[in-house]
């Protein structure tokens, strides 16, 4: 009889999408390079649904590519759809379009799927086995630490999901930093409190740069590709240095451990101009692309604190992103979808201003974020959370919008992290299933966390006037505008009351409203 790779009959056809680049995965399990065979695909339709970062695509394709080099190094017969410099020799735009075809032509008897990071693509395979009439076996995802099945059951009896209580029963039950009593190592289960320093007016040390891995023929292949098709997308794709395999990206990990991880608690929140990575570890991308997984990071950081070559602060903080919160907010989606993508609690609808896709602005803060989101299709969390998602909350973006541009143009974004992250962690559209309370600040609270208003023609403490701060007029017109809302959340009582102070003084609010419009109008 003749292989799968001979064009013989195929018995499973095992499906694996661009984040789901795993060796362990659930779907090779009682795969027979024999009888069975893999599907994948680079398709049009992921590429430009959101309108991609240059290095996003690059990302994904060089990283799949290798992935299936991988899998013909072992025997494993794989079906790879290739996207060319020419659309018209495509053979499909969508995933349901190739496989369809792939489907028909190969007859195999069942597909096996590990179930994907987007709720759209689940639901279009979905439809593709029911119109081939193909049993489609859907495999958990045992790349998370959390099941699906374990949040839906650690969801049912609890009334508020709180992240922290989340992130203590993950610590609990994975015994993960606990002394034999059971209790949090160190005394407390959370050391955020001394994960908020700032470099100071003397700047941040010398940092050891980052370990990077240079294009091999295959990525530099992908990059000419992106380079001729995708031209209009945004980004530049002068940087591409991420690991594209598994055992890069252990590489890439071990530098982490080594270098960043000792001083990455402390300053966790800080941002600095021409910094774009500081002690950050950039691990998200190669993690949500599977090509690391998440106990190995945690093994590596844990041993490190044993070892006492980074302190308990940097390790709890470093824990806490991928046992707490990762796995917290694909919880939380799973939970919630489809549904969850409708919130929008604020009932806000602009779009989002231009700048969000080149960056020229005056403001100093958001021009650094976009430079670094250009050049790396990234930013550290701060930037996402309290510069580029703060200024969509208070100039009223469509919390939608921000995702969708969230997802565009970071390269580690998938649905299942991104909407949580932004329409429910950035934008609060949600009325609090993420976050216990929005994040709302003006520009003072960049100010105190980096250097860029030093380098502005605005002033942060300043919400009226021609030096004002647009962070710091929007802010004070958001909580304005949004008054009856927040007013319902105790945490904005500080907040709040002082607002009620400046609506004692009608003239002044009055101007902040009618200088918030015009900033608006400006930015259009
Ligand atoms: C993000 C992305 C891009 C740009 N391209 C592809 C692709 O061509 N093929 C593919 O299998 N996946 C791609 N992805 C990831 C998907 O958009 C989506 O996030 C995953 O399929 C969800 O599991
Ligand atoms: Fe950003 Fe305002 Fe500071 Fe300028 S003054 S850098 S706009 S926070």
């Amino acid at each position: 009889m003749s292989r799968p790779d001979q064009g013989g009959p195929v018995r499973n056809l095992s499906l694996v999408l661009g984040d789901q680049l795993d060796h362990t995965s659930a779907v090779f399990q009682g795969f027979d390079p024999a009888q069975d065979a893999v599907w994948m695909a680079e398709v049009q339709e992921e590429a430009d649904y959101v309108w991609s970062h240059k290095l996003r695509l690059a990302y994904f394709f060089a990283a799949m590519r290798h992935f299936r080099e991988e899998l013909r190094s072992r025997g494993v017969t794989v079906h790879y759809h290739e996207l060319g410099p020419d659309p018209a020799s495509d053979r499909g735009k969508t995933f349901s379009q190739v496989l369809h075809q792939d489907a028909r032509r190969l007859k195999p008897q069942k597909l096996i799927l590990v179930r994907p990071g987007d709720f759209r693509v689940l639901t279009a395979l979905q439809q593709v086995a029911a119109d081939l009439s193909l049993p489609l076996d859907i495999r958990p995802d045992t790349h998370f630490l959390c099941s699906v099945a374990e949040f839906k059951e650690y969801a049912a009896d609890r009334k508020n999901l709180l992240q922290e209580h989340f992130y203590r029963h993950m610590r609990r039950s994975r015994r993960i930093l606990l002394d034999p009593q059971g209790k949090p190592v160190g005394g407390l289960w959370n050391f955020d409190k001394a994960n908020r320093r700032t470099f100071g007016r003397r700047g941040p040390p010398e940092i050891p740069a980052p370990r990077t891995f240079p294009p091999d023929a295959i990525t530099q292949e992908v990059i000419d590709l992106v380079r001729r098709r995708f031209r209009d997308h945004p980004g530049s794709l002068e940087h591409f240095t991420l690991p594209v395999t598994a055992a890069q990206a252990e590489d890439f990990l071990a530098d982490f451990i080594e270098h960043r991880l000792p001083r990455f608690g402390d300053f966790e929140d800080a941002m600095w101009t021409g910094q774009p990575f500081l002690y950050h570890s950039r691990l998200s991308a190669p993690l949500n692309l599977k090509l690391l997984n998440p106990r190995q990071c945690l093994s590596k950081a844990l041993q490190a604190c044993e070892e006492l070559a980074a302190p308990l602060n940097s390790v709890e903080g470093f824990v806490r992103q991928l046992l707490g919160w990762r796995e917290y907010i694909r919880g939380l989606y799973w939970l919630h979808m489809p549904g969850y993508r409708d919130h929008n609690y604020f009932d806000q609808h602009l779009d989002l201003p231009s700048f969000f896709w080149h960056g020229d602005t005056d403001m100093h803060c958001f021009r650094q974020t976009m430079q670094f989101i250009l050049a790396h299709g990234y930013s550290h969390h701060i930037h996402r959370l309290m510069v580029v998602g703060l200024f969509a909350l208070l100039f009223g973006v469509h919390p939608r919008k921000f995702h969708d541009w969230h997802m565009a143009m970071y390269v580690d974004a998938i649905d299942w992290v991104s909407l949580p992250n932004t329409l429910g962690m950035s934008q609060a559209a949600d009325g609090g299933l993420v976050g216990s309370k929005p994040y709302c600040a003006s520009g003072n609270y960049i100010h105190r966390m980096s250097n860029f208003c030093s380098g502005c023609t605005y002033k942060p403490d300043k919400s009226l006037g021609a030096e004002a701060c647009p962070f710091s007029t929007l802010y004070w017109d958001f909580l304005d505008r949004q008054y009856a809302r927040l007013k319902q959340n105790v945490r904005l009582a500080y907040q709040l009351r002082a607002l009620e102070n400046k609506r004692s003084q009608p003239d002044q609010m009055a101007a902040i409203r009618r200088q918030a419009a015009e900033i608006r109008k400006t930015y259009f």
